[in-house]
């Protein structure tokens, strides 16, 4: 009788993608896409400049070489990084509050070290270096422990005002704001939550929903559109287009979202709005309780890691 069971048991499993258990498993969550890199692709700002190419070769060994609960690297930035930053950060500062915090500053990159562990006494998120753009699985797998994957690089001194790729001011500027908010980080790894163990199909349809929510989201507060996806934080260039009303806006209503193609080139042409943060989070939830897997999970916060129940 017990073969029987397992037998039938197995099944359904056999269809399921491998999908971390245990916070270590990040460690296998590394599938990078070569999309931006500046080594392969011949727009980026940085390809015909050897000197960053070899310094993000540098950057990314650090990433590769991580394994979960190690001290996250530091990196000695440059002069030219620090003035990178201090381009974005200060224009950026113009409109937004003053950070005063683990490390910000405008002669300072801080280091994912101190930020992390900021992160982590706010709501709970940590971070691990990445190596650059990971595949939406491996990304998307990690929120569902809390833990986000953090480029450490900078992007390159001709572009400060848009990069088509994370960079450390986009993540530093647009996403850690944002995941020091409990309801903010909540929503970001109920996405994660939904996304393992699901087909490649649904993947995408939970990625488009990442890019236009948590990367680049408009939501009103008060009557007004605010911006508060972490693409437009970051990037002054699409923050003020967001805003202008030149490009198209559409309410937000996952069914539709998920399915609206979308580039990475360039701003958005379309963008979605929601009458609150709440009420985004509320049809997120609905949506993602609507995609069928065989099995539902939980995350354990004292174990940091996953239980999988068996649907009956
Ligand atoms: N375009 C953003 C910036 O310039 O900060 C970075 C990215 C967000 C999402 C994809 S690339
Ligand atoms: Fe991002």
């Amino acid at each position: 009788l017990k073969r029987v069971a397992d037998d039938v048991r197995t099944i359904p499993e056999e269809k399921v993608p491998w999908f971390p258990r245990k916070i270590r498993d990040l460690d296998k969550c590394n599938l990078l896409i070569t999309k931006y890199d500046p080594d392969m692709d011949q727009d980026h700002p940085g390809f015909s400049d050897p000197e960053y190419r070899k310094r993000r070769r540098f950057i990314a060994e650090l990433a590769a070489n991580y394994k979960q609960g190690e001290p996250l690297p530091r990196v000695e930035y440059t002069p030219e990084e620090v003035a990178t930053w201090r381009e974005v950060y200060r224009t950026l500062r113009t409109i937004y509050p003053d950070v005063q915090t683990c490390g910000y500053g405008e002669d300072s990159i801080p280091q994912l070290r101190k930020v992390s562990a900021f992160l982590k006494e706010k709501t709970g998120f940590q971070l691990r270096p990445v190596a650059g753009l990971l595949s939406a699985r491996d990304f998307l797998a990690s929120l569902a422990f809390r833990v986000f994957q953090c480029t450490q690089y900078i992007r390159h001194a001709s572009a400060p005002m848009h990069s088509p790729e994370p960079d450390c001011c986009h993540e530093l500027l647009g996403h850690i704001p944002m995941l020091a908010d409990k309801e903010f980080a909540q929503f970001s790894q109920e996405i994660g939550l939904a996304t393992l163990g699901a087909s490649d199909e649904d993947i995408e349809r939970l990625s488009t929903l990442y890019w236009f929510t948590v990367e680049f989201g408009l939501c009103k507060q008060n009557g007004t559109v605010k911006a508060y996806g972490a693409g437009l934080l970051s990037s002054y260039g699409e923050l003020i287009y967001a805003l202008s009303n030149e490009p198209e806006y559409k309410p937000f209503n996952p069914e539709e979202t998920a399915i609206q193609p979308y580039q990475d080139q360039t701003f958005q042409p379309v963008y979605f709005v929601s009458e609150s943060f709440e009420d985004a989070k509320i049809k997120m939830r609905r949506y993602s309780s609507s995609i069928q897997r065989p099995f539902s999970v939980r995350y354990d916060p004292f174990t940091c890691s996953l239980e999988v129940l068996d649907q009956p």
